[in-house]
């Protein structure tokens, strides 16, 4: 049995959440925060059995869309003024960052 955790845009996430549900996939969702944007994202938690690992990977690879979105870098109040005004800066975004780890033991009480 593997852990999967997937993390995506919130964009995203329903339609994943709706394909596990219809898949028999269970999962647990969490609401995340990006350390760099500072800004929501989802993270799916997912126990599943290893023959099934890659067909939740493909899963979550085709729900997952890369998108550009825009951060703007905290002003340091410490230096002079001139061109330290801070512009947006545009990033790129997903699709999905995952981690696939061993479950050493699996219990349901
Ligand atoms: P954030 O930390 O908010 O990062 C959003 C996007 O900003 C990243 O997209 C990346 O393109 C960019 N970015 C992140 N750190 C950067 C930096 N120091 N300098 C320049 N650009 C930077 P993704 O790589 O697709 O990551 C999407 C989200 O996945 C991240 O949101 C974070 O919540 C999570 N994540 C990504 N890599 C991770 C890792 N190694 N460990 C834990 N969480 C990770």
């Amino acid at each position: 049995m593997k852990l999967i955790i997937a993390i995506v845009q919130d964009k995203d996430s329903n339609r994943l959440s709706s394909q596990f549900i219809e898949a028999n996939v269970r999962a647990t969702k969490l609401s995340t925060t990006g350390g760099f944007l500072r800004s929501g994202n989802t993270t799916f938690m997912i126990g599943i059995d290893d023959d099934r690992v890659n067909e939740v990977l493909e899963m979550i690879k085709k729900t997952s869309h890369a998108r550009e979105q825009f951060m703007t870098p905290p002003v340091n109040l410490d230096v002079t003024m001139d061109g330290a005004a801070a512009y947006p800066v545009e990033v790129q975004v997903g699709g999905a960052t995952v981690f696939v780890l061993p479950i050493e033991q699996f219990h349901q009480f």
